[in-house]
Formats: structure tokens, C-alpha cells, sequence
């Protein structure tokens, strides 16, 4: 749970949705002097980090890492926290696509869902024409293999044998 200035976690062992006894403190530092721009969003990445986003007008001091407007995340398991990345302006959303792309909105960025939409459509356009390019490398390099394979006697022969 994210309530700033701390990210807590329930323990809830029997699994009965009910905490066990008090939370545990993971970080502490989340900015709390501008409402508008608290941590929030708190969403589970495709390998395996918690990311959540920090708004401009709130300044975050966690572990020696101080930002503003951002993402960042923190891992479950190794309880590492970084700064993912600085940008936006007060940042209220961050998810990921069906292909793992990254997506943070902000106010100043994008003002509706139908705008993350299309930004998405934009990246997996650019995704599926960075495969294209990568598979037409791929048979270009093939090409030049072949032909270098074929050339390659003719521009170094066989040498006879010293005696
Ligand atoms: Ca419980």
C-alpha cells in the first residue's frame, strides 16, 4: 500500500484478506507537500518490479535518491528502489502494453485514456516496424554471407604448399 511518505506492505500469511498485525515499512520519503502530486499508481511490471509514479511538486527522498515528477519501482523480493525514469509534470498513471512497452501519463502529456491508447497504437506501430527491419537485416546479412562464402576462395586461393 502506498501512503505516502511510506510504501507498506500487510502481511496476510493465512490468506484470509484480513491483515495479520501491522504493516512493515519498505521505503520512506515520498513527498507529501503538494496533494496533486503524491506517489500513486502503484502497478505490477511484466518482470516482476512494483512502479508507481511521483508528481512535480512533490519532492521524494528515498535511500539518497532525490526526484520530482517520475517513475520509479521497487522489487518485492530484493527490496531494491530505483528512479526509472524523470519526466512529465504530475504524473497519475503508468502501465504497460501486451508487448511489455512502459507508458506514464501525466497532465501535461496526455489528458484521456483514448490518448494512451493511441499512444500505444503508435508504439506497437513502431515495435512491429522495428521487427520488419530487424527480420530484413537478417535476411540482408544472410545474402552477404552467402556471397562472401562463395567469393572468398577467389580472393584468397589456396596457397601451395611450402616445402
Ligand atoms: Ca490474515
Amino acid at each position: 500500500m502506498l501512503n505516502p511518505p511510506y510504501l507498506l506492505f500487510y502481511p496476510d500469511a493465512n490468506r484470509d484478506d484480513v491483515p495479520d498485525g501491522d504493516p512493515q515499512v519498505l521505503l520512506t520519503g515520498f513527498g507529501m507537500e503538494d496533494a496533486q502530486a503524491m506517489s500513486n499508481h502503484l502497478t505490477w511490471g511484466p518482470d516482476g518490479w512494483l512502479y508507481g509514479v511521483n508528481g512535480s511538486t512533490t519532492t521524494c527522498r528515498i535511500r539518497g535518491i532525490e526526484f520530482q515528477q517520475g517513475v520509479w519501482r521497487y522489487h518485492p523480493i530484493t527490496h531494491e528502489f530505483e528512479l526509472f525514469c524523470e519526466g512529465g509534470s504530475n504524473c497519475y498513471g503508468v502501465t504497460f502494453d501486451a508487448n511489455g512497452l512502459g507508458i506514464n501519463n501525466a497532465t501535461n502529456n496526455w489528458g484521456a485514456a483514448s490518448d494512451i491508447a493511441a499512444a500505444a497504437t503508435d508504439l506497437n506501430a513502431a515495435l512491429t516496424q522495428l521487427r520488419t527491419q530487424s527480420q530484413a537485416f537478417r535476411s540482408n546479412l544472410s545474402t552477404v554471407q552467402s556471397r562472401h562464402g562463395f567469393t572468398q576462395p577467389m580472393v584468397n586461393p589456396p596457397q601451395p604448399a611450402r616445402t
